[in-house]
């Protein structure tokens, strides 16, 4: 089974709030509805925020460690998310792919001290169905700190952990990891030979760049392949185009 992430700067014009990439959203549905057509693996696909998300999560003062109590606040992070989450569904559905929605808000939570607690029972029914379940960043209740948020990618390493996932794939907007002379590395096993040649992203982000998404990557057991969206056919087809991490 492939867990595969669509980031929300790929989907979205990050630096305009709430404003769709109808365009990539499109050719990503082409690739996910093209693959669903052949000899498929399960599939379970998370999107991040881009700029549906993160800007409401800053105007609020909401991360992943810092809460609101503020139900309003919440709310509107939730649904700038479900808003998004609406428009990857009708893409896919457009194109026959059976694709449902899974909000974890209503599903997932964290305990005091910040450990996602995510059950996975539905997706796996989904799944055992023939579904396509589709998760979203989002905020959830946090012990002791209100609600905060959830990145997709935090949901993709709980997802892969709890489904044991074969194939994990991060489409991005950069067609690997590079390094500081934009090369794409081929392969990264260890943080140490990479940490200082990874930076943060640049736009508003609440919840980090890709030095975070390469830790949280390095602990799983699967392999995960980060590439921007020309390769998603390529990886949905079973390659390994851009940098694997394992
Ligand atoms: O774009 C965060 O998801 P991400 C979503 O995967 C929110 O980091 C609510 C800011």
């Amino acid at each position: 089974m492939i867990v595969l992430k669509l980031g929300g700067s790929v989907i979205t014009e990050k630096n305009r709030a709430e404003t769709l990439d109808g365009d990539a959203l499109e050719r990503a549905a082409d690739a996910i509805a093209a693959a669903r057509a052949g000899d498929a693996a399960d599939l379970v696909v998370v999107h991040g925020g881009g700029s549906f998300g993160h800007h409401n999560a800053s105007e609020h003062g909401v991360t992943t460690t810092e809460g609101t109590r503020d139900a309003n606040a919440a709310l509107d992070i939730h649904g700038a998310m479900t808003t998004l989450n609406r428009f990857v569904l009708g893409r896919l559905l457009e194109r026959d792919v059976q694709a449902v929605p899974v909000h974890p808000f209503s599903t997932a939570h964290r305990d005091g001290d910040g450990t996602l607690d995510l059950p996975t029972g539905q997706v796996e029914t989904m799944l055992a169905e023939g579904f396509v379940p589709v998760l979203h960043g989002d905020v959830i209740a946090h012990a002791g700190a209100g609600a905060t948020v959830v990145s997709g990618d935090e949901l993709v390493a709980a997802l892969a952990r709890a489904l044991e996932a074969d194939r994990i794939g991060l489409c991005s907007t950069v067609p690997g990891v590079l390094d500081d002379e934009d090369a794409v590395i081929d392969r990264i096993d260890d943080f140490e030979t990479v940490a200082d040649v990874l930076g943060a992203s640049e736009a508003t982000d609440v919840t980090g760049g890709m030095a975070g998404k390469v830790q949280t990557l390095l602990d799983l057991e699967a392999a995960a392949s980060v590439f921007d969206l020309a390769s998603l056919a390529s990886f949905l087809d079973g390659e390994n185009p851009g940098t694997t991490i394992d």
